[in-house]
Order: structure tokens, then sequence, then C-alpha cells
């Protein structure tokens, strides 16, 4: 099987990041991004999706996290829509439920070929070890306006605001291993009656 990858560079004035994904890896990961928490958010989505992922990124963090966080988002949306290429004989629909603890998160995804976010989460502190918990919403609104994917995100239930992140990169992790697995009574077949999942 040919393994679905790609590499996308993408710079600006305000950030420099190269992002490489291997859909069909094994989980390995490698992050220099300057932002902690995120990156352990991101290892979760290569642990979980067993996607290989290596992101590094030179951002404005003087100022703060905030264009960093969003080109991440927008820079793995890339990637993610290149390296899936014409989506025949994948699942396409990807979902799962995770808990951490007493934090429970489900997250749906459709790779439809258009950008749409669904994103429910009442985080209960503002900041985890200094990391701005707004910043989730521009990271999902990046990758799916640059994947052209429908994502729903809901945090069911939780208090401590690292598990309710956790529980939600994990089982974003979960559905995306989904969606994108080939089926194989699909092989070759693109999986919507329109006949197309790129226009
Ligand atoms: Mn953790």
């Amino acid at each position: 099987m040919t393994m679905r990858t790609a590499t996308v560079t993408r710079n600006t004035l305000e950030t420099q990041i190269t992002v490489s994904l291997n859909l069909d890896g094994t989980g390995h990961s490698h992050f220099d991004t300057g932002v902690p928490f995120l990156d352990h958010m991101l290892d979760q989505i290569a642990r979980h999706g067993l996607i290989d992922i290596e992101i590094v990124a030179k951002g404005d963090l003087h100022i703060d996290a905030h264009h960093t966080v969003e080109d991440i988002g927008i820079t793995f949306g890339q990637a993610f829509a290149k390296a899936i290429g014409d989506k025949k004989g994948i699942r396409r629909y990807g979902h799962a439920y995770v808990p951490l603890d007493e934090a429970l998160s489900r997250v749906v995804i459709d790779l439809s070929g258009r950008p749409g976010l669904q994103y429910h989460i009442d985080f209960t502190r503002a900041a985890i070890g200094g990391f701005d918990v707004d910043l989730f919403s521009e990271f999902f609104h990046g990758f799916v306006n640059h994947s052209m994917v429908t994502l729903h995100i809901d945090n069911l239930r939780g208090v401590n605001s690292h598990h309710q992140a956790e529980t939600v990169f994990k089982a974003f992790g979960r559905a995306l291993r989904m969606a994108v697995e080939f089926d194989e009574r699909m092989a070759g077949v693109t999986p919507s009656t329109k006949g197309t999942l790129t226009a």
C-alpha cells in the first residue's frame, strides 16, 4: 500500500510552520512548536489517530500563542487535505467517545469536502498551565477551514480542564483514524452518492 503522506510549509510574517503527516503511520511524533501544552495535545492526535506527525513551528510567541496555535491548525489542515487525496475507499465518517476520569468528550467527523465546525466545550478554567483555552477553538477552525471537513466536538462533562482538553484531542485522533481508514468493501469507490468528496 502506498502511504498517504504530505509535507506542507506555510510562512507568514507571524509564523513559519512545517507539518509532515503520514495517515498510515504508527503514531510516531515529533513536535517543536514552543507551546508545550499544545505539543501534549498534538501528541494525542498522533498516538490515538495512528498518524505520524512532525510539526516544527516558529511563531511570534513574544506576543502570545494565538498566531502559532491558529496557524498550526491551518497548516495541519492543509497537510491533511493533501495526504488524504481523492478519498476513494475510505470510511469517510469517524466518531469516538473518550473518557478520562470525570471528563467525557465526543468527536464526530465527516471528510465531506465542506468546512464546518460545531464546537461545544465549556472549559472550567481560562488557562491550562499558561495556555489560553480559547486557542483550541482557533486551532480547530484553522484545521476545518483548510482540511474541508465537518467536525462536531462536544465535551459532554468534565471538571478538570486538562482532562476536558485531553479527551477532546484523544477523541479527535480516534475519530480521524476511523474516518481515514480503508474499508475493503469500498475499495476504489468514493463513499458518496454524489460521486465526489472534493467538489
Ligand atoms: Mn495530560
